[in-house]
């Protein structure tokens, strides 16, 4: 399947730097390696060459190295010209590439290649980019872990165990008379328990994968003045947000990232909500609103001194949108005595803080990664994706529903069918069940020259 042409691209990133990559791969890096440096450099060994162009012409000098398949990351030929990091030669010596035959890659084409000649499984060429955008150290060795096969392996433990209960099941199908004999030891039903129990474990550690790769976000709302941006300015660690004493100070909304024992968390601060003659801030309101709707969490900033705010709360909280998980954050506690807890009629969690005195702000970080469903379990953790999360939710509901039909004895045909899809939902995960499309999706988001 791979593809026949040869591919080259600049590894490193653009611009100036001490050393810059350009890789090449496919069958035609032997004849290019000739052309270019005058021999075929004996296998993972790094070289000083000069670089030269079809005419002969040095364009730089430095290290080759290179990979014979399959004994490469591609699994074909391939060569790394590690030279002088200027744009230009960079470029002269991509153009000596191409010249010879080489086509240039698209983004993540060398990972494909991978992927296509089983040097790496989906989940593994997936990690590489994961651990190239990786956000934090946490999602970063995450990511490693799966690079170096960690999921792939928990997966293949799944789906090896489910081939198992298919072949048993399907060997039930084939010897009809022993049907209820094979079934009705009691075994399968406990196999089935077993592995549904180890499924769900999955899940949850895809689940953290899931949200140590992506992180969160969440928005500070809440009415105008109530320190939304004080509170951002607190959490961040950075002076992001204009605070002042003048309510609807805040129009724009305002990013910023801050890491919460490594899970990466996009916090964005947003206009005051009230209703408002000024066009400007009707605006930011309106932002405010949108941002609203997407948040993973909101936290929904009171001043507890304020009277009316504190009445509010309630009908502020019904205003906002169902469903939406929400965390009170009773502000400026340093204002009123400690008893003092305004009520609300609503099952929101609250926690009582003070920008200015720093207090309950460890209280609101914990509650935060726990709403949030992380626990920093950094030893186990492993990158995942929404698309891995959703297979191995897929792979569940057909394993239990196989479970419902052996315990109705509905068939031993519709516990083999959905025996059968649950694994093919898990191969999806790796890659051994794959379409067209998906690939193309996954690869394209891929950087040039990966
Ligand atoms: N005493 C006290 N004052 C605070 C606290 N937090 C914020 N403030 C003050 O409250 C005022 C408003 O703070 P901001 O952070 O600008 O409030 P905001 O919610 O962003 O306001 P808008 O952007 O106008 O919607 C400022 O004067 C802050 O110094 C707190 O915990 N205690
Ligand atoms: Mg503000």
């Amino acid at each position: 399947m791979t593809g026949t042409d040869t591919i080259v691209a600049i590894a490193t990133p653009p611009g100036r730097g001490g050393i810059s990559i350009v890789r090449v791969s496919g069958p035609a890096v032997a004849h290019i390696a000739v052309a270019m440096l005058g021999d075929v450099p004996p296998h993972a060994h790094a070289v000083r060459r000069d670089f030269k162009d079809s005419n002969g012409a040095i364009l730089d000098n430095g290290v080759a190295l290179f990979f014979a398949a399959p004994r490469s990351f591609t699994g074909e030929d391939v060569l790394e010209l590690h030279g002088h990091g200027g744009p230009v030669v960079q470029d002269l010596v991509v153009a000596a590439a191409l010249d010879l035959g080489a086509r240039a890659a698209r983004g993540g084409e060398f990972s494909e290649r991978a992927f296509l000649n089983n040097k790496i499984d989906l989940v593994q060429a997936e990690a590489v980019a994961d651990l190239i955008n990786a956000s934090s150290a946490a999602a970063a060795k995450a990511a490693v872990r799966s690079l170096q096969g960690e999921f792939s392996a928990r997966v293949n433990t799944l789906a090896d165990a489910l081939l198992q209960l298919r072949m048993h099941v399907e060997a039930a199908i084939d010897f009809a008379d022993e049907d209820l004999t094979l079934l009705e030891e009691g075994a399968i039903a406990q196999r089935i328990r077993d592995w549904l129990t180890a499924s769900s474990r999955l899940q949850d550690l895809a689940q953290q994968g899931m949200l140590l790769r992506d992180g969160c976000t969440v928005v500070i709302a809440g009415r105008p003045n109530a320190g939304k941006s004080s509170l951002m300015n607190a959490l961040s660690g950075e002076d992001v947000a204009i605070v002042s004493a003048t309510p609807g100070t805040t129009r724009d909304v305002l990013r910023a990232t801050v890491t919460l024992d490594g899970l990466p968390v996009l916090l964005l601060d947003t206009a005051g909500l009230r209703v408002s003659e000024d066009a400007i801030e009707q605006e930011g309101v309106r932002r405010a609103r949108k941002e609203i709707e997407r948040a993973d969490r909101v936290l929904y900033v009171v001043d507890s001194a304020d009277q009316l705010s504190v009445a509010g709360l309630s009908a502020d909280l019904l205003a906002l949108p169902q469903e939406l998980p929400v965390t009170v954050v009773l502000n400026k506690i340093d204002l009123c005595g400690k008893a003092f807890v305004p009520d609300h009629a609503t099952s929101a969690p609250s926690l009582r803080v003070s920008v200015t005195s720093g207090e309950g702000f460890s209280a609101l970080r914990s509650h935060l990664k726990e709403s949030l469903g992380y626990q920093s379990s950094e030893a186990s953790a492993f990158s995942a994706r929404r698309r891995h999360v959703d297979a191995l939710q897929r792979a569940h509901v057909h394993v239990m529903a196989a479970l419902h039909a052996l315990d109705s004895t509905l068939g031993v045909e519709i516990i083999a069918e959905e025996l059968k899809l649950g694994h093919a939902s898990l191969g999806e995960i790796t890659g051994q069940v794959t379409s067209e499309d998906l690939l193309g999706a996954i690869f394209a988001s891929f950087c040039i020259g990966k």
